[in-house]
This record gives C-alpha cells, structure tokens and sequence, in this order.
C-alpha cells in the first residue's frame, strides 16, 4: 500500500489540557490540524511497529472523518493491528478496557467529554498509553514539543474502511478489528458486581432511570441495564447516541441533567436516578429526591466495597484528586488504608493503580472509578450503587444518612463561572497569589486561615513534579475553599471556586450544600474579588 508524506506547519495552540486536546469542530476542521497532533503523537511514542492500536470516541460530529484519517495514519505509521469500536465508537471507560484486554500498545479516544456537540460544538483527542490510562504529563508534555515543530506527517492513500460492519479488514499490512463496542466492557462489569443481586432487586419492584443524555452511554445501559439486569424497557432514557448529543450539554449534574433531576424529585418518582455524560467516564446518582455528591459517592463507594464480588478483599489505597473533598479520607482512616491527593485529572491515578497503591479513586466533578481499568468509569459507579443498595436493602438517601451519622459530613459544593475573559481570569488568581501573606493567619468570621498555597504533587512513584494544581486557603477547623482554572474548556476561562467545611453533628446534616456553605462562600467571593473582576454576581453552575 503507498504512503504518502504530507507537507505541513506546525499549529501553535495544540497543547493538551487537563484531557487531551479540546477544541471548537471548526478548528479541527482546518486542513492538517487533527492529523498533525496524531503525527505528534505518533512521533513522540518508540516502539509501536507492528503492535495494536485501540480507536474509538464518543459519537459526536466529526467522530467518523477523524477516525478513518487516523487508521490510514496508523497504517502509514506502522502499527501492525487496530482495534476500533463498531461505527468508531467506544466510551472512554471502554477503550481502556479494551486496551488492556488486548494488551494493545495504546489507544487513541476521540471525545470532548461532557462539552457540547455538534458542527458548532467541540471536539477533542487523546492519547492512552498501554496501562488504559491518559498519557501522563511527560508524555504529553512531549507531544506539545512534537506539534510547535511538525513539518511532515503520513498518511496511506487509501479508501475508506467501513466501520459499520464488525469484522477483519487490511490498510496495506496493517489489520484492523471492526469490534463491538459493548461486549467487552459488559464481560467486565459481570466480573465486578452481583448481577444476580441486581437482577433480584429489580424483580422485586425496585424503579431507576438511566439518562444517557443522547450520548455513549445508550447502547452499554441498554445493554447492561435492560437486557441483563431485566429494567424494564425506557429504564435508560434518550438512549440513542446522536451526533450532537440532541443539542444538549451531556454533562451528569443538577443542572445539565435536569429531566432526570425533575423525575427523580417529582410525583411517583423511582427508587434510583443516574446518568453519564458525552463519553461515559462521569456519573451522577440519585436516589428519590436526594442528591448525592460526588465526593460523598467516592466515600460511600470505598466503606461499602467489600458488598460487591470484584471488591471483596478488600481495597489497597484511595486516591482522590485535591479539590475532591476528604470525606474519603475519613473512611480510609477508619479502614487503616492509604489515601493519597492528587492534582485535577485521571492521568494523576494511573501509576498508583498501576504499582498496586490504590483501588479506588474519584474525583468532585462526577467521576469515580477503580482499577479495573485506567479511567473514570460512569456506568461502573452505577453498578456499584445498585449492588451495595441490594445487599443493605437500604434507599439512597438512607445509607448517605447512615453514612454521615458514622463519619460526620463534609459540606462541599463547586462554583463555576464559565465563559470568563481569560485575562481577567488569570488576574483574579494572581490577585489571590499576591495576597497569599496577608490571607495567612487573618480571621472571617468564624473562620481562621491556617496556611495557603498554590497545590504541587511529587508523584510517589516516578518523582515527577506538577506545579500550579490549584489555589488552596485552609482554614484551622479542616474547612477550604480552592480556586483552580478548567482545562477543558474551549471559550474564554473557567474559574472554579471548590467550597469544603466539615460538620459532626447529625442534627445538622440534612442541611443543604449551600446554606451549610454559606459563610465560606462569601469568603471566597470577598477574597478572589469575584464580582468585580469578572462582571458576575452569580455562578454559572453549581454542583
Ligand atoms: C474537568 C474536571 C476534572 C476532570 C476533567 C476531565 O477538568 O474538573 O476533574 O478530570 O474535566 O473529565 P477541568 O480542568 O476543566 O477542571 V472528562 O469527563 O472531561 O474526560
Ligand atoms: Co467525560
């Protein structure tokens, strides 16, 4: 088969963020762009020749164009084998499945996660390296360099390969496997929880609803949850994956998932509520009328563990990210097991998992997920409430209620304010930065800070150093407020504002999030300048 070596100019804004790179379809859409970051990719990787590739993404626009340019570059390049998801589809949770079940070199996952789609929306692309997980910083630190000096990339001059149908086929010597894109992840979720008690649960009158928000999820819920758990039909909602996610923000929270959030707070509402978002790594859940935080999730999760088949023995470590509140330290403590603070981002946990240290690990922004592959998993955290929930035989809100009567509350909420100018933005946290001095030890109101700075992680097992993870003010009770700038999005700056405070006494626990939170708000609000820096009175979203 000929190859051809393309001419081309490097683009000077193909740095990867918090997940791969993330940017407007019409960026992607210019000539070169996407195939020079997967030449940058390629070049920053050694070793690939003849070994497998895993190719697959979340269904958005231009999912399918990009994944036909990237098998013929796999070709031109070299691999000897790709694995790609039916009509180029794979959850994110999925393809790292699929990677390690195969043993494959790396995958390539073509997602903007929970950000809109559509020919106006975003896109994005990342590199997975062979443990299932997001390439760590050094990787793709390194794919940055490749793309400021990229003046050539390859690519065979071949047709289309068709995707729709599952099978084998050949780009010159290369192989690829048109593959299922549910088998394999299902097989793994059987392994991992009692479906046999799930199954029962179900028979017995237990209600949920799934919302796939016309995102992957569809057909692995429809899968899972219907077909082998025995939900009745329209258990999992908008479950067909459109290319625009039907004009929707497939982001699993209060304020993206609102049909869901309106059954589950209205008349004859059911038992469970959960939904995933544009790639299938996020989960949020539910139960009648009550809301659980994802950080309590992560903690229910860890004390409840050993209820489901794949868990039993118990866990190894807890990881959580530093934004993430400690209620999961709590439950580490008790269990006498390690619980380690990472930066923001999956790619964080991968060489924890991968030297044995930790089982779990989760984060705020609606992802948990463990070592049974390399990324945040959605419908895994799903499984894992519907197992622990048949074997306590106790309502959503009853073992959160449970849960905090053992181990006291952490009060925690996010302030985003999306969309900010980017210069304003990065004034308003070095505004905090230079303050830093006279923050240190002054009182508000009931609170006293005990010591601020900006977050740096050492990696216990490589020593490798991230800088600049987060701004932290720790107040002398255990309570914080965190500033952090997204990296993920694609316009303009996104602050986030992380609100934590830690309550013990139970006749306060029913208190919601916000009023809990109150006096800490307007702390941060009066630190960061907030409202006159950026114009906003108000959050965009709060979770
Ligand atoms: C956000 C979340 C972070 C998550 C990341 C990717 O990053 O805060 O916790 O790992 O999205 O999730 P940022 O930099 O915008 O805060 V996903 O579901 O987009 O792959
Ligand atoms: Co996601």
């Amino acid at each position: 088969m000929s190859h051809s070596t393309v001419q081309t100019t490097p683009f000077s804004d193909q740095k990867p963020g918090t997940s791969g790179l993330r940017k407007k379809v019409t960026v992607f859409q210019q000539p070169h762009y996407l195939a020079n970051f997967v030449q940058s990719i390629f070049n920053s990787l050694d070793g690939f020749q003849g070994k497998t590739l895993v190719v697959g993404g979340d269904g958005r626009f231009y999912n399918q164009e990009a994944t036909q340019i990237i098998l013929k570059m796999a070709a031109a390049n070299g691999f000897g084998c790709v694995l790609v998801g039916q009509n180029g589809l794979l959850s994110t949770p999925a393809a790292s499945a699929v990677i390690r079940k195969y043993s494959a070199f790396g995958g390539i996952i073509l997602s903007a996660s929970h950000n809109p789609a559509g020919p106006d929306g975003d896109f994005g692309i990342k590199y997975n390296i062979g443990n299932g997980g997001p390439a760590p910083e050094k990787i793709t630190d390194a794919i940055f360099e490749q793309t400021k000096k990229l003046d050539t990339y390859l690519i065979t001059d071949s047709d289309d390969v068709d995707l729709s149908k599952i099978g084998s086929s050949q780009i010159g010597n290369m192989q690829i496997e048109v593959i299922d894109p549910v088998t394999d992840y299902a097989q793994l979720m059987e392994s991992l929880f009692d479906f046999n008690a799930i199954q029962t649960l179900i028979k017995g009158g237990f209600r949920l609803s799934f919302d796939a928000m016309h995102a992957i999820t569809g057909p692995y819920a429809k899968t899972i949850i219907e077909q082998r758990l025995g939900a009745p039909e329209g258990s999992v909602c908008n479950a067909e994956p459109l290319s625009d996610f039907g004009g929707g923000h497939p982001d699993p929270n209060l304020t993206y998932a609102h049909e869901l959030v309106e059954t589950l707070y209205g008349d004859n509402a059911p038992d469970f509520g959960a939904a995933s978002d544009g790639d299938g790594d996020r989960n949020m859940v539910l139960g009648r009328r009550f809301f659980i935080t994802p950080s309590d999730s992560l903690a229910i999760l860890a004390a409840n563990a050993t209820l489901a088949p794949g868990y039993k023995e118990g866990l190894a470590g807890i990881a959580r990210s530093m934004p993430t509140s400690a209620a999961v330290d709590r439950v580490a403590e008790k269990l006498g097991i390690d619980c380690y603070e990472t930066p923001t981002g999956w790619k964080f946990f991968g060489n924890l998992m991968d030297a044995d240290k930790v089982t779990l690990c989760g984060e705020e922004s609606f992802g948990t997920g463990s070592s049974h592959i390399r990324e945040k998993d959605g419908l895994w955290a799903v499984l894992f409430w519907l197992n622990i929930i048949a074997k306590r035989q106790l309502s959503v809100e009853e073992i959160a209620l449970d849960h905090w009567a053992t181990y006291g509350r952490n009060f925690y909420s996010r302030h985003d304010y999306e969309g900010v100018d980017s210069v304003s933005a990065a004034a308003l946290m070095a505004h905090i930065k230079n303050n830093f001095a006279s923050i240190k030890g002054e009182i508000f109101g009931n609170y006293q800070v005990s010591d601020c700075d900006d977050f740096s992680y050492t990696d216990p097992i490589d020593q490798s150093i991230s800088t600049n993870q987060g701004i932290r003010i720790l107040f002398s009770d255990g309570s914080r407020i965190v500033f952090r700038l997204s990296g993920t999005g694609t316009e303009g700056a996104t602050i986030r504002i992380y609100l934590e405070s830690y309550e013990k006494d139970p006749s306060k626990h029913t208190l919601d999030a916000q009023e809990g939170l109150a006096e800490l708000i307007q702390i941060a609000n009066q630190l960061s300048e907030i409202e006159k820096r950026t114009g906003r009175s108000e959050p965009t979203v709060i979770t």
